[in-house]
């Protein structure tokens, strides 16, 4: 198990810090996500044999938001 910090950039309220925290958990072998709005990146433990970092990263583009 992996365990990432990642910077996610554009959060602003309780819904992004969801919209994010969905989006990274959605990301097939990502096993724990914990997003902290006010810090501006995301906790994620993952199984690196099923996804890596520019995946979740994708993910979290792909709702809306930098990462
Ligand atoms: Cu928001």
């Amino acid at each position: 198990m992996t365990h990432e910090t990642i910077k996610v950039e554009g959060m602003s309220c309780g819904h992004c810090q969801m919209t994010v925290n969905k989006a990274i958990t959605s990301v097939a072998g990502v096993s724990n996500v914990e997003v902290n709005l006010k810090d501006g990146q995301a906790t994620v433990d993952f199984d690196e044999s099923k996804t890596n970092t520019d995946t979740i990263k994708a993910a979290v583009v792909e709702a809306g938001y930098k990462a």
